[in-house]
């Protein structure tokens, strides 16, 4: 670094052009030799994140969740795209910042030129960044119609989140209906996560297109799954939609995304996305456990977990209970 700064303050010799004592001091064996070791930590970094198959939150999880769906692997792709744009305008400006400081300082251009216009400068530093916000744009609005809507979905979920826990409903199954709720810590059995595991995860095939409904009973909570993509607000009164494909099978854990009172750190997703006979099998048990969900008003196909919930839908111990009658 003294070595820079001493070659920052000597000036460039022949006055012109980049400065060639920073390429000097760049290029000693030290500074090599820090860029190289710095270079191998970033490849570990982005091969570590690679391998690990992320569908939980980590501790000093560096970037975003391993991609589980389509949508999620559309996201990243984008988000790489633009790292290199920005990566690109960064060192881009930062290099005439440098070169404005080595060769526009006090010392070294004693007398300011006059200069106030150049059309040219001007016309291009307006197009330039135009352009620039157009190439993102067209890729950003394609991506965000592509999550937008599902036409053809193979099924469909009904999620409602509550103060504090979430409720799933099969439409396409009779109207299946559980309420889900974080294990407490002294429930918790062996291999069960501490404020993320749930007595009864949403269960769905992998492979298949899956549209899900999002609403809420009393203030605004976010169901949110980062490996499939998915933030959904769970808003009273609407309905919101959003879809994924899981591509993975696999147990995805995840927390409410919107604070939402004071339990909204206790109110966790969990997704487990199972082969199609397991769903099928896991379909049946879960019919028999929740048969005894009466939603108030009838329990067809079209009671709504709104309105089961608004009336004070009971809680699943009950509906266990309710079964055996
Ligand atoms: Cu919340």
């Amino acid at each position: 670094m003294a070595r820079l700064r001493k070659s920052l303050s000597q000036g460039v010799p022949g006055g012109q052009g980049v400065p060639g004592g920073i390429v000097r001091a760049l290029a000693t064996p030290r500074a090599l030799r820090v860029a190289g070791i710095l270079a191998l930590a970033l490849i570990g970094i982005a091969a570590a994140g690679a391998v690990a198959w992320a569908n939980e939150p980590h501790p000093w999880q560096f970037g975003m969740q391993a991609p589980a769906t389509p949508v999620k692997e559309r996201i990243h792709a984008f988000h790489n795209e633009l790292l290199v744009i920005i990566f690109l305008i960064t060192i881009f400006v930062l290099g005439l910042l440098v070169y404005v400081m080595v060769r526009f300082n006090a010392k070294r251009h004693p007398v300011p030129t006059r200069t106030s216009h150049n059309p040219v400068i001007e016309v291009l530093w307006t197009i330039v960044p135009v352009v620039i916000l157009v190439a993102i744009a067209i890729p950003s609005f394609k991506l965000m119609y592509y999550m937008d809507e599902v036409q053809n979905a193979d099924m469909t979920v009904k999620v409602t989140g509550h103060q504090w826990y979430w409720t799933y409903e099969y439409p396409d199954q009779g109207g299946l209906t559980f309420d889900s709720n974080i294990i407490q810590d002294k429930d918790l059995k062996p291999g069960q996560k501490r404020l993320l595991d749930v007595d009864n995860p949403l269960v769905v095939p992998v492979g298949a297109t899956v549209r899900v409904q999002v609403a809420g009973t009393d203030v605004i909570h976010s169901w949110y799954v980062p490996s499939f993509g998915v933030q959904e607000y769970a808003v009273v009164g609407r309905l919101n939609e959003t879809w994924f494909q899981v591509e993975h099978e696999g147990t995805y854990y995840v927390e409410c995304n919107q604070i939402c009172g004071v339990n909204h750190a206790f109110m966790p997703i969990v997704v487990k996305a199972v082969a199609k006979g397991d769903f099928d099998k896991w379909l049946g048990d879960a019919k028999k456990q929740f048969a005894a969900a009466p939603a108030p008003g009838g329990a067809d196909a079209n009671a709504t977990v709104i309105a089961a919930a608004a009336d004070g839908k009971p809680a699943p111990e009950k509906l266990a209970a309710g079964a055996q009658e």
